[in-house]
């Protein structure tokens, strides 16, 4: 397909869009936008979950029937441990390492299992940073005001609060193990502004702040020599006389052989659940993006919060195919980028909160002002070259390297040509109850980072990802490893398993997929 003609379209209108800057929207209109055009809105999407202890409560269909779903063991697996840990943490991304490694610092004997290899992860794949108040005219308040209005007002206030306080703590701490954040020309800490913030509040190193924060945390779990099992993911829960939780059931996917392992305590930080393609949407996810931890959790007993709302990052790929659904970072937007629809025009305030954003591209297509691509997907565009017109040639090579490289892989060269977006599936908003030290109601099951939820109410802001990770990751492994200390390792059963098929027994539940999927659904079995 010729995109030239359509290119020039937004070479040409770029001194006029220059000239005007579309207001962010009032909470009255951000409203009756997100109402009209957000995929959160789409009834049809929607049903009510039958029983378990979100019995009743909407979530979209296909989270509904992965929380309806059935364990793949029998209620009969012999349970003698493999291991037996004081905190067993199930994930390998952010939120896992850094609970592995402050539940370690405290002692604790610690295993960390992870599905896939240590690091695959969402959080690897973050590219525009990572909030903190470290700013001279910032602070937590100033953060937890603009966060709590990016969240529509419903973000839970005690796991805010505590998020954008230990922000400042959680920068020292990856400073100390080494981790390489932009500087300023002084040497002081470079911050950039996020799409709902009144301040410049993200760290960043480059457009691969993820990829080099999980750098650090993989090495020093390896360095520490932190008792790992790569390849071996949850598959359920193992729950004591009282309820409370006492280990896990692993998968090992290579040998397809269930290993059983007794813990005092175990934190759940399995992320997200973009690979669920919900309502078709494609993701900017990684590949084990399944919500193994949702599942896991439900089963055993821990209601889920916020679980109707989810987050479609404005800027998923549309074209090149092979980039569809990967993410083009806000950060391009925060240095100035506009978004220009078919007819040359700037349609919002590419500053406005995702779901604003999301909304109206959404609009755009829907009515008929979107490009259309040969594979018939639709879009707008990215002004990717105005940051070489307004800050000089060279400027998305300094600041977006990845992004420059990973569309030149396709023959597209961003700082010449615009790059054509739509939202992506990337955030489910929210999550696993937890309290401010991530314990969920289920005793001694912990969650942390994007498997909990109630800390980013209706929308996260961009960057708030990553601290919640560090944060509720190092609070849960901290917990969590001194209430090892002072407990005895609980009876390992399956009482709570045999309870959930009783129940969707009761309800008429049949035909139930076998949940956690581990893999996405068009991976075929584990
Ligand atoms: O927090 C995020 O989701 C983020 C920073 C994404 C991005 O656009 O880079």
């Amino acid at each position: 397909m010729d995109f030239q003609p359509l290119y020039d379209v937004v070479h040409a209108s770029r001194d006029a869009r220059l000239k005007y800057t579309p207001p962010r929207l009032s909470l009255a209109d951000r409203d009756a936008l997100i109402q009209r055009w957000h995929p959160d809105y789409r009834e049809a999407a929607y049903r009510p979950i039958a029983f378990g202890p979100n019995a009743g409560d909407r979530t979209v269909r296909e989270l509904a029937a992965l929380l309806e779903g059935d364990s793949s063991i029998a209620g009969d697996l012999p349970l003698s441990p493999a291991h037996v840990v004081d905190v067993l943490v199930v994930g390998g991304g952010g939120a896992g390492c850094a609970a592995a490694l402050h539940a370690h610092g405290q002692g604790a004997n610690v295993l960390l299992a992870t599905k896939l290899r240590l690091a695959d992860s969402n959080s690897v794949m973050a590219q525009g940073g990572m909030q903190i108040a470290v700013a001279p005219d910032d602070s937590p308040v100033q953060h937890f005001l603009d966060t709590l209005k990016g969240g529509h007002m419903k973000n839970d206030h005690r796991l805010l609060k505590t998020m954008v306080e230990e922000g400042p703590s959680v920068a020292q701490w990856l400073l100390e193990l080494g981790v390489l954040f932009d500087r300023n020309a002084d040497g002081g800490l470079h911050v950039k502004k996020g799409g709902g913030s009144t301040r410049e509040r993200l760290l960043t190193c480059s457009d691969y702040t993820g990829l080099e924060i999980m750098r650090v945390l993989k090495d020093e779990v390896l360095n520490r020599k932190i008792p790992l099992l790569e390849f071996s993911a949850a598959v359920e829960l193992l729950s004591d006389e009282q309820g409370a939780c006492a280990g896990a059931v692993l998968l090992d996917l290579d040998n397809k052989r269930h290993i059983v392992a007794a813990a005092k305590t175990v934190i759940l930080a399995t992320g997200g659940i973009g690979r669920l393609h919900i309502q078709g949407f494609p993701t900017s996810n990684h590949y084990g993006a399944t919500g193994d931890g949702l599942a896991l959790a439900y089963r055993i007993g821990v209601p889920l919060v916020q679980i109707d709302t989810f987050q479609y990052h404005p800027s998923g790929g549309v074209y090149p195919e092979q980039l569809v659904g990967q993410l083009v970072t806000e950060g391009i937007r925060s240095e100035g980028g506009h978004l220009v629809n078919a007819k040359g025009e700037r349609f919002v305030n590419e500053l406005d909160t995702r779901d604003v954003v999301a909304s109206s591209i959404i609009r755009e297509c829907e009515e008929g002002r979107g490009v259309r691509t040969a594979t018939g997907r639709v879009g707008v565009w990215l002004d990717t070259p105005l940051l070489e017109v307004a800050q000089g040639a060279g400027t998305l090579d300094k600041h977006f390297p990845a992004m420059v490289r990973q569309y030149a892989r396709y023959g597209v060269d961003i700082r010449t040509d615009p790059v054509l977006i739509y939202p992506t599936l990337h955030y489910q908003n929210g999550g696993a109850k937890i309290d401010v030290n991530g314990e969920t109601p289920v005793r001694n099951l912990f969650a942390a980072g994007e498997t909990s939820g109630g800390l980013h109410g209706r929308n996260r802001l961009m960057g708030n990802s990553l601290l919640d990770l560090m944060v509720f990751g190092k609070r849960s492994g901290m917990t969590a490893a001194a209430r090892a200390a002072a407990i005895p390792q609980g009876m390992l059963t399956l009482n709570h398993l045999r309870r959930f098929r009783e129940d969707a027994g009761k309800h008429g539940v049949t035909d139930r997929v076998v949940s956690p999927l581990v893999l996405p659904a068009y991976a075929g079995q584990p």
